[in-house]
């Protein structure tokens, strides 16, 4: 299965919109399986579509722990339908932000009406971590990213270290 490259910020395409998809086929479901490759490999519980360059509304999560049998999660045109109003804070990391984490406060629990591998209608409750996760992705679907719940001065500082490290590794390459 191949693995894709991920996307990491600061890059415009990270701050784009995704597009929903109108059908479900075999080419997808083959993008899908590249993504999830691509998560499990980074190693990381979600990827959205634009991570990987491509503006459409796809999220591939896995929350199980390494003991456990993989129990991977396809979401195709999300939409969050309720969110709780009571709140809970997690470490968040992100693969286009790597090497930085921060606690963000999101509701606690969260429903969503999705699309799944085979083209299905589905709705989902997710609390825990998988509600952090899903909401996580969705904002990556609207172009938001995890750093944008900080202060200016907390985002700006680590924007600025990963302007850095693209630098530097580009000058080895070089
Ligand atoms: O691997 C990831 N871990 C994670 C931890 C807490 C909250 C969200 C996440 S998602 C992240 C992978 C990623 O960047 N998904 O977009
Ligand atoms: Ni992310």
């Amino acid at each position: 299965m191949i693995k894709r490259e991920i996307v990491i910020e600061p890059d415009p395409i990270l701050r784009e919109k995704s597009q929903p998809l109108e059908n479900v086929d075999d080419k997808l479901r083959k993008l899908m399986d590249e993504m999830l490759t691509t998560m499990y490999e980074a190693p990381g519980i979600g990827l959205a579509a634009v991570q990987i360059g491509i503006l459409k509304q796809i999220i591939v999560i896995d929350i199980s722990k390494e003991s456990e049998k993989k129990n991977p999660l396809f979401l195709i045109n999300p939409i969050i339908t309720f969110k709780s109003k009571n709140t809970s804070i997690h470490e968040e990391g992100c693969l286009s932000l790597p090497g930085h984490f921060a606690k963000i406060e999101r509701p606690a629990e969260c429903h969503l009406d999705y699309i799944d591998y085979y083209g299905k209608k589905k709705n989902l409750k997710a609390e825990g971590i998988l509600a952090t996760c899903v909401q996580h992705e969705v904002d990556h679907l609207n172009g938001v990213l995890f750093v944008d719940y900080l202060s200016k001065l907390k985002k700006d500082m680590i924007i600025k270290k990963l302007i850095k490290q693209k630098k530097d590794t580009n000058k080895i390459i070089l």
